[in-house]
């Protein structure tokens, strides 16, 4: 299997530190437009779906060692949307790497029998590795996971988890969260969005979560805290991932915005789902596409 991923994946081969930033961010900015042009048409997560994707361009882009052809390969890296509910994300970035056509999600979405929805279904979907969308489960069913490739001696692989903070709202998670530690789970890295906001309203008033990294320190986890939105940082932080045979499972504290990019979305508990007329999908779409040619100056 290629180091990382299929043949579509971003290699750093013969990039500078810049190319690969700013390819990724290119990725990272034709998802966006990808989501809101579905948001358009169907009701979509769309506030954690964006706040989520830099860190999905970089997880599916460029880090997970996953073959498009062959889902069930042992040595691949196990994904688990524990926030289930950002679907769309990760099959525009699974599009990306060759999994399906774009055209396939804007077709099927919603549709009966379609391979895509508000959340995923592993038995329509060769590419979701577990069916999720009930919060709390994702984790707890990854650290089952990393348990058994331990037990089987599988060295390779990696179970990459991505959760909500609103979403550690949810017991079972710190269940999984204490376990994972005590079996010493190097090979479970859980990606938390912290965007701060849960369906309807901010963490603070709604949980009380308070400093996450330090939760997970205390239970145990090596963490390491990056801006969700800084492709460079989340590159740094992939790259330097400890062996899977370290004692210690690794939690991904992502600081991100919910709804990412577009100004009438920012922090807004209202575009945690909706639909977005045409009017408001263009003038977002050019918000992003002046944001990053302000950037790169159209390079
Ligand atoms: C067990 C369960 N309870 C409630 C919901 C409804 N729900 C969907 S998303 C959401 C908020 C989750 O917040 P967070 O994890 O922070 O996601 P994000 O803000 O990143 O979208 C809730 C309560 C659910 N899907 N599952």
């Amino acid at each position: 299997m290629p180091d990382n991923g299929s043949e579509n994946s971003v290699k750093k081969n013969g990039r500078s530190r810049e190319e690969l930033v700013r390819e990724l961010e290119k990725r990272a900015l034709e998802i966006r437009k990808n989501l809101l042009t579905l948001c358009s048409q169907q009701v979509i997560h769309i506030g954690g779906d964006l706040s989520v994707a830099d860190v999905m361009t970089v997880l599916w882009q460029y880090q997970i060692r996953y073959d498009t052809k062959n889902p069930k390969d042992e040595s691949r890296d196990r994904f688990i949307l524990s926030k289930g509910h950002a679907a769309a994300v990760t099959s525009f970035n699974q599009a990306a790497i060759g999994c399906y056509d774009n055209a396939d999600i804007f077709r099927e979405y919603a549709q009966d029998n379609g391979r895509f929805a508000m959340h995923s279904c592993n038995l329509i979907n060769p590419h979701v590795e577990v069916s999720t969308g009930s919060l709390g489960h994702g984790l707890p069913v990854a650290a089952g996971i990393a348990q058994a490739l331990k037990l089987k001696k599988n060295e390779t692989s990696r179970v990459y988890v991505v959760t909500g903070d609103g979403e550690h709202g949810e017991g079972s998670l710190w269940e999984a969260i204490m376990n994972a530690a005590h079996y010493k789970l190097g090979n479970l890295v859980c990606i938390v969005d912290c965007n701060g906001l849960g369906f309807d309203g901010t963490l603070k008033d709604i949980t009380g979560l308070g400093d996450i990294a330090d939760k997970y320190r205390i239970f145990g986890w090596n963490v390491t805290e990056v801006d969700g939105h800084e492709i460079d940082e989340l590159i740094d932080a992939f790259d330097h991932l400890p062996p899977t045979s370290f004692d210690k499972p690794t939690a991904l504290i992502c600081h991100t915005v919910k709804g990412h990019g577009v100004d009438f979305m920012e922090n807004q508990v209202k575009w945690h789902a909706g639909r977005l007329s045409e009017e408001n999908r263009d003038e977002a779409i050019r918000q992003l596409e002046d944001a990053f040619n302000r950037k790169w100056g159209g390079q």
